[in-house]
């Protein structure tokens, strides 16, 4: 059993935002950190150290444009060099002025066109580095009612996706990512589950949808919103952080570790824990040193993962036939209460890692190396 689920567990893989090693805040302060990386080639080296100590995060989500380079291919390069991989695009269509009134949404066809062209520059650039996987989230709405068509806006959004769709090489795919609100507080045009769905499943299978962990409204239930998406083959994967209010973007597993868990039981559950289904982070270390802050968060989803693992099916699955409510829920709590730990510390000196990577990294030296190489570090786009 115990090997079972360590081959799962060494088979994950949890893929890093190059915007998590980046200056960021909220739209109140932005705060500098020392070393932070000044260019999406130092984005990569930090990146790697997450991998060199987790050994389970070898690929880097970029962000278009807070990540442009003029030679993609190379960039591609660089990061094999380090020993990682070019993993999703994401593109951004939400930070131009011409945006103001949506972007692939928007009520004036030149802003459109200017939209769509980005995306289909954000497939040009997946071909150049070998990524598989678009993410797309669109920031439009409208703030008052009657301020735009609400149906015009979802014709528009779907002639959009429609042209992405079409130019997405064999082996390439879109995720479409939804979000309750923000920026838009009247009406989002993609704010749901179902409305991603609905787009995706006119599309074809290369159209899949992304749940980003804090785009819901408080007490939604997530779980559930994986479980159907998996059992209708559209998950694409995932955007983990934790929220307490709103799109918070803080550490996956900080503010709800019990929620991961269940998010991780049904992925398992409906057999979406294999390469398809993509395990990212989309967060923003304001506060917290960034290197350590996402080797903290792929620990996080490491121990909800070990833990969903260790449910007992056979247990549960013969509780819930007979209806014993209370035999069901503990033998899905016990594996949750279970401390994963020396299982995980067991798995990485079994790869030949340091049981503890937060205690590695410090060890390192890299911190010190990096605040005193770097002057002038750029900011992750984020919270300006
Ligand atoms: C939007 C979002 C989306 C963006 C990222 C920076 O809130 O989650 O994924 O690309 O933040
Ligand atoms: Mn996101
Ligand atoms: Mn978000």
């Amino acid at each position: 059993m115990a090997t079972d689920i360590k081959a799962a567990l060494r088979r994950q893989r949890i893929e890093t935002p190059s915007w998590a090693f980046g200056n960021s805040g909220t739209r109140f302060k932005v705060f500098a950190q020392k070393g932070v990386p000044r260019d999406p080639y130092e984005k990569l080296a930090d990146a790697a150290q997450v991998h060199r100590f987790t050994g389970v995060a070898p690929t880097v989500a970029l962000h278009i444009p807070w990540d442009k380079v003029d030679d993609y291919a190379g960039l591609a390069r660089h990061a094999r060099d380090l020993g990682v991989g070019i993993g999703a695009i994401n593109s951004n269509v939400f930070q131009d002025d011409d945006y103001m009134l949506g972007s692939v949404t928007n009520p004036d066809p030149g802003v459109r066109r200017k939209a769509l062209g980005h995306l289909l520059e954000c497939v040009d650039i997946m071909d150049l580095t070998g990524s598989a996987t678009l993410k797309l989230w669109f920031s439009d709405g409208t703030n008052y009612p009657g301020q735009d068509d609400l149906r015009a806006r979802q014709d528009r959004l779907a002639e959009a996706l429609a042209a992405v769709y079409d130019r997405l090489g064999d082996g390439q795919r879109f995720l479409l990512e939804y979000k309750l609100f923000e920026p838009a507080f009247y009406a989002t045009d993609v704010p749901d589950w179902g409305t991603a769905y609905a787009h995706c499943l006119k599309l074809g299978p290369k159209a899949q949808v992304v749940v980003d962990t804090g785009h819901h409204a408080p007490g939604t239930n997530i779980e559930f919103i994986v479980a159907f998406l998996l059992r209708e083959e559209r998950l694409g994967g995932f955007d983990f952080n934790s929220r307490f209010y709103a799109d918070d973007d803080l550490m996956v597993g900080a503010a709800d570790p019990f929620q991961l868990f269940r998010i991780m039981y049904e992925v398992i559950r409906g057999g979406g824990y294999g390469e398809h289904i993509a395990f990212m982070l989309d967060q923003c270390h304001n506060i917290e040193p960034k290197i350590p802050g996402q080797i903290r968060s792929v620990m996080n989803v490491q121990e909800a993962t070990a833990k969903a693992l260790l449910v007992d099916a056979d247990a549960l699955a013969g509780a819930q036939a007979e209806g014993d409510v209370l035999g069901a829920s503990a033998a899905f709590m016990d594996a949750y209460n279970t401390d994963v730990r020396p299982l995980l510390a067991e798995l990485r000196e079994e790869s030949g890692l340091d049981p503890d990577p937060m205690a590695a990294y410090r060890r390192s030296g890299y911190a010190e190396k990096i605040v005193a190489e770097r002057v002038g570090g750029a900011q992750a786009g984020w919270g300006a």
